[in-house]
């Protein structure tokens, strides 16, 4: 008899080039997000830190959402990326569903280029704090690097990982502009 194919696995989550279990959750609130939320994950990789990142919209699957973010720190996760555009309230939700830290990135792509998405994030009313970065990639990127100085605290490696891209930052700069 011929062996049953097993049913393909559902993708459910990028992860990172980092083994371990994810420290680091990155929520986007499409697939359409990915490409500029990439770079917070490669800032995370880049400082040796795990992360996963999932699809999940505060307005499209608030089930997903509430599931995830809510049992997100029994599986060992610390602190959310969130990044959205337009209307974007998905950071704002998951600060009001865990007490762990949720950085926000403002997503352009609207007819206002992120400037929504903007006010979105940053304008919290007191009591649910979100930490709010640069609209794009470069939001991104130090949402990556932001999260990585706040693990730095409790992780002596992350922390000499934190001080070397510093260092290697700054080396890279050169005195010439050509
Ligand atoms: C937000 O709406 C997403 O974060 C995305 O940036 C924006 C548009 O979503 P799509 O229509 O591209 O899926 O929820």
């Amino acid at each position: 008899m011929a062996a049953r194919k097993s049913p393909a696995k559902k993708k459910t989550a990028v992860r990172s080039k980092t083994k371990g279990t994810p420290r680091v959750a990155i929520l986007m609130g499409s697939a359409n997000d990915w490409p500029i939320m990439q770079a917070a994950g490669d800032a995370l990789d880049g400082l040796g830190i795990a992360w996963e990142a999932k699809v999940i919209s505060a307005h499209r699957t608030p089930q997903r959402h509430h599931d995830y973010v809510t049992t997100a720190e029994d599986r060992g996760i610390e602190a959310f990326i969130c990044g959205a555009g337009m209307a974007a309230h998905l950071a704002g939700v998951t600060a009001a569903l865990t007490h762990l830290p949720v950085l926000g990135v403002p997503l352009p792509g609207s007819a206002v280029d992120g400037m929504d998405a903007l006010l979105a994030t940053v304008q919290m009313p007191g009591g649910i704090p979100v930490a709010t970065f640069a609209i794009g990639k470069a939001g991104a990127k130090n949402a990556g690097l932001f999260a990585g100085a706040m693990l730095a605290g409790g992780d002596a490696k992350v922390r000499k990982a934190v001080i070397g891209f510093r260092e290697k930052q700054t080396a890279g700069v050169p005195e010439s502009p050509a």
